[in-house]
């Protein structure tokens, strides 16, 4: 079945800060994502509010978008067959702690808030976060 979709990636700050990206990049390559777009940039806190908006009623919210807005980042959309789920797959659980062997929370993230990349959720989400970054 090719079902080709597209979802947002963000490769966060610790990740980032740690010089991952290209090897991040490399896991997503392997399994066969295009990266069609991407940019490295450092967000407003206002804007880290905005992208994560659904979670502001939540207890962590403040500190994520702290967090989101603490360093660069870098944005992508990836492209793949069934890309949403299979990223969030490679992904692996929030908590690195819980992440199974193989996905990119294992190896690189170093907690629950320090979780290394942003996957889109859904096929409605991922069209709303891939504009928020690059509607132009
Ligand atoms: P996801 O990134 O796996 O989709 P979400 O539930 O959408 O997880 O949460 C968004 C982000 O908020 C997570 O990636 C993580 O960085 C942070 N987060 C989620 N739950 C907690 C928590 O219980 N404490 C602190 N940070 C959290
Ligand atoms: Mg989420």
């Amino acid at each position: 079945m090719n079902n080709l979709e597209q979802t947002l990636s963000i490769i966060k700050p610790d990740a980032v800060e740690r010089n991952l990206e290209n090897e991040i990049k490399e896991m997503f390559k392997i399994k066969g994502f295009s990266i069609l777009k991407e940019k490295k940039i450092q967000i407003e806190k206002s804007e880290a509010e905005k992208f994560y908006k659904v979670h502001e009623t939540k207890p962590f919210y403040n500190d994520l978008c702290d967090y989101l807005s603490s360093g660069p980042i870098v944005v992508m959309v990836l492209e793949k067959s069934n890309a949403i789920l299979g990223n969030r797959e490679l992904m692996g659980a929030t908590n690195p702690k819980d992440a199974a062997e193989g996905t990119i929370r294992k190896k690189y993230g170093i907690s629950i808030d320090k979780n290394s990349v942003h996957g889109s959720d859904s096929v409605e989400n991922a069209k709303i976060e891939i504009d928020f970054f690059f509607k132009d």
